[in-house]
């Protein structure tokens, strides 16, 4: 991008940060939980972590980005005037001063330092909560997600984003899954999140939610929804053509609601996908011939 480009980015991106700190840009949410137009900022927080990020954004990054904006701009504007070549036509041939070098490196040290406290409490409250009351395991693959649900008799599904041709009336195009994944509100949920192939990144930005996929490892985060309804994430690293398809979709539902919706997935993803150590079982119970010895499975 040229410079100039930048240049005026720069301060359009300013003035829009603006407009969503005064709540002008609105955090709006449509009714159905996708995104709405001329939408800046944030969407609504729905985790405590969403809320604690809006916070740490508003009431520490913004003013302290407004500050500097404001300051320098102030100071480019009086140089220009008091230093022009009409108004200073022998200029000073000064090239050091030690108290002002100490002092721009000291401050931009010291306000890092600031930022740097709350930041670090932030990091450490996403990182893992206490108490969960349950476990969902996110597994990234190309390119679609698998979900398990461990504490729930470990059933596991997958979900693939609708495609084009297929969607129904409401359904949002890259966004909505064949399958979502339902978790209920006001709960501790952990999450377990990993990868099959390459690195994926699960991403829901209401929840205040962006965690690698890693192959061969399990990252950990939590979410508390604060209230029903749907939620939309995408993958957020680059994992092959696939990548812009495979969204995350969350359906947040009551607990009593939720306990139903278990019921039902635990009989229907049983049938789809058996679990694999059945699946051992009974391969090796074939192996064993049709008379079914039990022994030959004892030392399994
Ligand atoms: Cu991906």
């Amino acid at each position: 991008m040229a410079f100039i480009d930048k240049l005026l980015l720069a301060p359009l991106g300013f003035v829009a940060g603006v407009l969503a700190w005064a709540g002008l840009g609105g955090r709006a949410l449509a009714a159905d939980g996708g995104p709405v137009d001329w939408q800046i900022g944030f969407r609504p927080a729905a985790s405590p972590t969403a809320e604690e990020i809006h916070w740490f954004n508003d009431f520490i990054l913004l003013p302290v980005i407004t500050v500097i904006v404001v300051f320098v701009m102030a100071l480019l504007v009086y140089v220009m005037w008091r230093f022009s070549e009409k108004r200073n036509p022998t200029p000073s041939k000064t090239t050091h001063n030690t108290a002002i070098e100490v002092l721009w490196t000291a401050v931009p040290l010291m306000m890092l330092f600031i930022i740097a406290i709350p930041s670090f409490k932030l990091l450490y409250f996403a990182d893992r909560v206490e108490e969960a009351d349950m476990t969902l395991k996110a597994t990234g693959l190309q390119w679609y997600w698998s979900y398990q649900y461990p504490d729930h008799g470990g059933f596991e599904f997958d979900a693939y984003m609708v495609p084009d041709e297929d969607l129904q009336e409401g359904q949002k195009r890259l966004l909505d899954t064949d399958n979502a994944v339902v978790l209920p509100v006001d709960t501790n949920i952990r999450l377990l999140i990993t990868a099959s192939d390459v690195l994926h990144s699960f991403a829901l930005p209401a929840m205040g939610i962006k965690l690698d996929a890693v192959p061969g490892q399990v990252n950990e985060t939590w979410v508390r929804i604060n209230e029903e309804g749907t939620y939309y994430g995408q993958c957020s690293e680059l994992c092959g053509t696939g990548h812009s398809y495979m969204p995350i979709m969350v359906k947040a539902v009551s607990k009593a609601a939720f306990e139903d919706w278990v019921a039902e997935a635990q009989e229907e993803f049983a049938a789809v996908k058996p679990d694999r150590n059945d699946l051992r079982v009974a391969e090796a119970a074939n192996a064993a011939g049709p008379a079914g010895d039990q022994t030959a499975l004892a030392g399994d």
